[in-house]
């Protein structure tokens, strides 16, 4: 953020805010996702596994851990959004500009669980949402993600 960017930005916020801000680690409008082989939630995992974004907001997959990548699932995405697939240990950032929920998977792992899902806005949870067609350990994954985070 620019100085004077940040200057007006500062002067917006709360002490309490911005310690919440440093805490998370996160700037505004921007969220790191790491890709491991382990992490709290298990092996094969998106670190935070769910996060919740504002529309126009970015989502970066850092390799934590090599050999993953970070792709959409086409039929968990909202109508019209064009997809994205990440090339193995590549860092991507994806803009979020449309409202709704995203399933998220690493490409060599889908058949192990390793999925995560991106709330933009405060869409509620569309039906089919996941598709019950994705591999067993992806669909258990996705409905811990889910009940988790109250969806
Ligand atoms: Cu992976």
């Amino acid at each position: 953020m620019r100085s004077l960017a940040r200057t007006l930005f500062l002067s917006f916020v709360s002490a309490q805010s911005l310690l919440v801000a440093s805490t998370a680690a996160t700037r505004a409008g921007t969220v790191d996702v790491q890709m491991l082989n382990r992490g709290a939630q298990g092996s094969m995992v998106f670190e935070p596994d769910f996060v919740q974004i504002a529309p126009g907001d970015t989502v970066t997959f850092r390799v934590g851990h090599k050999s993953h990548n970070a792709a959409s699932i086409a039929t968990m995405v909202p109508e019209g959004f064009a997809g994205f697939t990440g090339k193995i240990n590549e860092e991507i950032s994806i803009t979020f500009d449309q409202p709704g929920l995203y399933g998220i998977k690493c490409s060599p792992h889908y058949t192990m669980g390793m999925v995560m899902v991106i709330r933009v806005g405060d869409a509620a949870r569309p039906e089919g949402f996941p598709d019950p067609s994705v591999p067993p350990a992806s669909l258990k994954r996705f409905e811990e993600i889910l009940a988790r985070s109250g969806l």
